[in-house]
């Protein structure tokens, strides 16, 4: 009798434990099958920043951080239209990597400490080093950031670009007036307007805002740059399979740069004698299969988007109109800090 009376309660306790199991890991290698089963890559990404996510006059979208979206879905579709983008403000982008409305996020978004430790994300690599400045126009006669004491700034909310604006004011014993608006498009409207007399962001932004002023010559990027603002794709914790597929695509375009394999050479790499790049094409080695995905994961990457220095040319670099120099995204082997473990 009384192991009959004992037995409900042992079976509650084993589905309420297998209950806690689920739940404490709800994201668990399920989003490459999700992936998988949909047939297309949910990314979000900025609202329309030239140079890193915008639409084009034919509606598609392209950009710098659009590519890496691009390069994942060629990895595991080994076709770069297997995207459907969500253009996401500043206050809405990590919401919606947790609550699943997107696989991923590639949008000018700096890896911090408490994006980490309190929103349940991970940056899975730096597809970027940036940093924050100001932009203002040339006729005000200014030329370092210590002269902008009592200056009107037009920032956005919710952004690391708002704290590290109080710090370095503060820091510097400097009276500050902050124009605090909710979209790029409000701050830089404000600022065209003269409602404030500098915009700051992350400098990379200052360059695709500028060309959408109607002289952008009369604006210049101050030298200052107060932060670090290391900008790359983030996926949601619980997930080390989707985790380690977006890191790897990312350090594969890398790689690809440093061995110099590029997209238009991607397909000799493949009968190349050189041990790395065999590696990383997929021709030794079960990389590819590791991560979920075929042996030539890598090799559709890079013929799907090119290897990082194509990326960052053909979007904001010297083949773009943002004609940004690669300064510190230069390959550590060029004197930058753009650095990608080995494939091994
Ligand atoms: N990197 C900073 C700032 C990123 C950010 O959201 N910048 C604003 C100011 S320009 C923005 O809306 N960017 C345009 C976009 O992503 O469409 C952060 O992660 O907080």
């Amino acid at each position: 009798m009384s192991g009959f009376k004992k037995r409900p309660v042992f079976l509650s306790i084993i589905v309420l434990l297998s209950l806690f199991l689920a739940s404490s890991h709800p994201a668990r290698a399920q989003t490459l099958k999700a992936v998988m089963e949909r047939g297309t890559l949910n990314c979000g990404v900025g609202q329309g920043l030239l140079g890193f996510s915008s639409m084009d006059d034919k509606n598609v979208w392209t950009g710098f951080d659009v590519d890496i979206c691009r390069a994942v879905a060629a990895a595991i579709f080994g076709d770069p239209a297997k995207v459907t983008f969500t253009p996401l403000d500043t206050a809405a982008r990590f919401s919606a990597l947790q609550s699943n409305k997107v696989d991923m996020l590639s949008r000018n978004s700096t890896w911090t400490m408490s994006r980490e430790s309190s929103l349940g994300l991970m940056f899975a690599g730096v597809a970027y080093y940036d940093g924050q400045g100001f932009l203002l126009r040339r006729d005000a006669g200014v030329d370092t950031a210590l002269q902008l004491g009592g200056k009107t700034v037009c920032t956005q909310t919710g952004t690391t670009t708002e704290l590290n604006l109080a710090d370095y004011f503060s820091a510097n014993d400097m009276p500050l007036k902050v124009l605090a608006l909710g979209t790029a498009e409000e701050s830089l409207k404000a600022y065209d307007d003269r409602k404030c007399d500098v915009l700051t962001s992350d400098v990379s932004q200052l360059y695709a805002e500028r060309l959408k002023l109607s002289a952008p010559d009369s604006h210049i990027i101050l030298p200052e740059v107060i932060s670090k603002e290391p900008l790359g794709p983030a996926v949601r914790q619980g997930d080390d399979q989707w985790f380690n597929l977006i890191k790897w695509t990312l350090y594969s375009l890398i790689n690809a740069e440093e061995l110099g394999v590029k997209s238009a050479t991607v397909d000799d790499a493949v009968k190349s004698q050189s041990p790395d790049i065999r590696r990383l094409v997929g021709s030794d080695g079960e990389f590819g299969e590791q991560l979920g995905l075929t042996r030539d994961w890598a090799a559709r990457a890079v013929r799907a988007v090119g290897n990082y220095g194509e990326v960052f040319e053909r979007n904001v670099g010297t083949q773009s109109r943002l004609s940004i120099p690669r300064g510190l995204n230069a390959l550590w082997t060029q004197g930058g800090i753009q650095y990608a473990p080995p494939v091994r």
